[in-house]
């Protein structure tokens, strides 16, 4: 069976980008070990032994710091945990990164993830998810694995034993099926067309898969090949909360690489523009005929 390497190699990825792609595996290793061990304290406290406690996000966000710095070919970075994107070098590929997306989840023993883009840029202001060379999700649960695309169909890998991680899926496809993940439904309150949207599928009868962690919740929907996502703004938060560039965009890729398609309502994902490294937008991302549907009911 192959391994990561060898897959990257098939798919005849550069030197840089397998390289790049290797140290992110590497580091994925790392942050599965800290999810199941490290302790789950707060930032600023000091564990049994005297030493500074590190927040898991912030422990995850370490460790990807230390290995992009150390990666030749990465010149710039963007962490969600980070105020902006940082320099590390003269590398022509940047890398943005949630380290643990949904890291509060690890307290009530849930699966998380780290989320990863990848962009031959020297800037990630400006980028269109389009511009993407790869995009990856590593997922904390009762195993470890990464779903991957480097523009050619999207593969599963799972970490075995030894810590090396071997193909498992080679042909990840999303069609349509009775599965939902609605997000923000507190908009419900307020947006009648987010109501209607969610009690169509209440009316369908479709089965809820729901975690409160995007990278679960959409590795479901690859893993089963069927469903939607969805997480709409209202109100004072037209644009809801998850962001552009280091979540919704590598998420996007994976999707559409998959068959499936993924919109803010109106405007594909992969088409918007990163303004700010913060910036926040709706998202609905899944099976082509649910996002369609999505686009229908939030338009009127
Ligand atoms: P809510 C986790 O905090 C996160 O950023 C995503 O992983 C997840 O999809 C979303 O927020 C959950 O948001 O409003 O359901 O808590």
């Amino acid at each position: 069976m192959k391994t990561f390497g060898e897959y990257l190699k098939g798919q005849g990825a550069s030197d840089e980008l397998y390289s790049v792609l290797m140290t992110l595996k590497d580091a994925s290793s790392e942050i599965s070990e800290a999810v199941r061990v490290a302790d789950k304290g707060e930032a600023g406290t000091e564990n049994i032994y005297g030493e500074q406690q590190l927040a898991i996000d912030v422990l995850s966000d370490k460790i990807l710091q230390g290995m992009m710095k150390g990666n030749s070919f990465v010149g710039v970075i963007a962490s969600e945990e980070l105020p902006d994107e940082m320099s590390v070098g003269d590398g022509e590929y940047g890398v943005c990164y949630d380290p643990l997306d949904g890291y509060s989840l690890v307290d009530v023993n849930l699966a998380v993830g780290s989320i990863f883009g990848i962009y031959k840029t020297k800037s990630f202001v400006g980028v269109k998810g389009d511009e993407q060379l790869a995009s990856m999700i590593a997922v904390y649960g009762p195993s470890t694995t990464l779903i991957l695309t480097v523009g050619k169909g999207v593969v599963k890998f799972m970490m075995d034993d030894d810590g090396e991680f071997i193909l498992r899926e080679d042909e990840i496809r999303v069609d349509e099926g009775k599965m939902f993940a609605p997000g923000n439904l507190r908009a419900c309150a307020s947006r009648q067309d987010y109501f209607d949207l969610v009690s169509f599928w209440c009316k369908e009868k479709y089965t809820l898969r729901y975690s409160g962690g995007m990278v679960p919740d959409i590795n479901q929907i690859l893993l089963k090949g069927k469903g939607i996502f969805s997480y709409p703004g209202y109100g004072d938060v037209p644009d809801g909360k998850l962001r552009l560039l280091f979540e919704c965009a590598p998420m996007s890729f994976l999707m559409e690489q998959a068959g499936g398609a993924s919109t803010d309502g109106k405007i594909r994902i992969m088409d918007k523009e990163v303004e700010r490294l913060d910036q926040r937008t709706p998202i609905f991302i899944g099976s082509k005929d649910e996002v369609k549907r999505c686009e229908e009911y939030l338009s009127s």
